[in-house]
């Protein structure tokens, strides 16, 4: 496998996937009407590696929690407008927030009060008060199995591209936000060329490599808040806020030139690949959802097979 990358970084074991889940600290959610403790927790859990945000207006506590996208969730159990409980059954109401863990911090000690809150869809209970190393450990140790299960849920054991679902979820969240905030937004759907001649040809294995190195490829080349999913067997997502038609084009015509430049190896022989991209854009016309959007992709997608593959429509 010669190629100007570095060896694609497999993930091809559970405790592989599961160390990879190690790496990330976590970003921790807090809610507390106690303006100055929220802030110390804060201050302590940065110390620690973890990235945190105080919510600004409970009001708007799901939009926040929607554009922060924590791993955890730290809640006060009783606030002048809303209590906790309230605010956990509000949030489970909303499918991408379905398995945030949610972890009341308080210090009401009745269990019976403890267990009702915890009805409303809270994982667990941590008693104020608490000395800043017991919170620490307490959260590192909550946020490390809340990520490694994010891990396995959401993550493709061979590309370490995220799946089918989130990839969709990612592109309705996107959808959503590009409305409200009138911001252009892309998909880019991609498919290798002909790709069961490499499989008939050279082996199921060696597929597998094309297909690992251009989802290395396709994580090096997009941006922090890109993302990238594996859509299907050779299929690949690209979900690209605020990116024009013409800048998501140019993005996957850009990655289609490095794709063809890779060499593989397999029985003496060098071959490389090619992708077809089909581009969907908010500013392509009147979309009304995510759905539409996708669609639009794989028609664009198509399009670029029937004109003879290797390039983007
Ligand atoms: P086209 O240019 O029209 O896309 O031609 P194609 O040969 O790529 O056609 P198609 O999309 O139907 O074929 C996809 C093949 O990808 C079929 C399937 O066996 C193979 N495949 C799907 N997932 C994997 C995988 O994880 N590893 C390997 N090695 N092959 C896979
Ligand atoms: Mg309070
Ligand atoms: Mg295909
Ligand atoms: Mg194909």
């Amino acid at each position: 496998f010669v190629s100007p990358l570095d060896v694609p970084n497999m993930i091809s074991t559970i405790s592989e996937l599961l160390e990879y889940g190690n790496k990330r600290a976590g970003r921790v959610f807090i809610v507390d009407d106690d303006r100055l403790l929220a802030q110390h927790y804060a201050l302590v859990l940065n110390a620690a590696g973890i990235e945190t945000h105080i919510v600004e207006n409970v009001r708007s506590i799901v939009n926040e929690l929607m554009r922060f996208q924590p791993d955890l969730l730290l809640m006060d159990m009783y606030m002048p407008d809303y209590s906790g409980a309230e605010l956990a059954g509000l949030i489970r109401q909303y499918k991408s927030l379905k398995r945030l863990p949610i972890v009341f911090l308080s210090s009401e000690i009745n269990k019976a009060l403890q267990l009702s809150a915890m009805a409303q869809g809270a994982d667990d209970f941590i008693t104020k008060p608490i000395g800043d190393t017991q919170l620490v450990q307490a959260v590192k140790n909550r946020l490390k199995r809340s990520l490694q299960l994010k891990n396995l849920i959401e993550k493709d054991s061979l590309t370490a591209l995220i799946k089918h679902s989130s990839i969709k979820e990612a592109a309705e969240l996107e959808f959503v936000r590009s409305q409200r905030y009138k911001k252009p937004f892309s998909i880019v759907m991609l498919d290798i060329d002909l790709f069961k001649a490499v499989n008939d040809s050279y082996g199921h294995g060696t597929g597998d490599i094309v297909i690992t190195a251009l989802a290395t490829l396709l994580r090096k080349r997009i941006r922090k808040t890109d993302r990238a999913g594996r859509y299907g067997g050779e299929e690949f997502m690209l979900v690209l806020p605020e990116c024009s038609r013409v800048q998501a084009v140019e993005l996957a015509e850009q990655i289609l030139q490095a794709f063809r430049q890779l060499h593989f190896t397999a029985a003496d022989k060098l071959f490389s690949c090619t992708y077809s991209a089909g581009v969907a854009a908010s500013d392509d016309g009147d979309f009304s959802n995510a759905e539409q959007m996708i669609e639009a992709a794989d028609a664009a997608l198509y399009k670029a097979k029937r004109a003879g593959r290797n390039r983007v429509c």
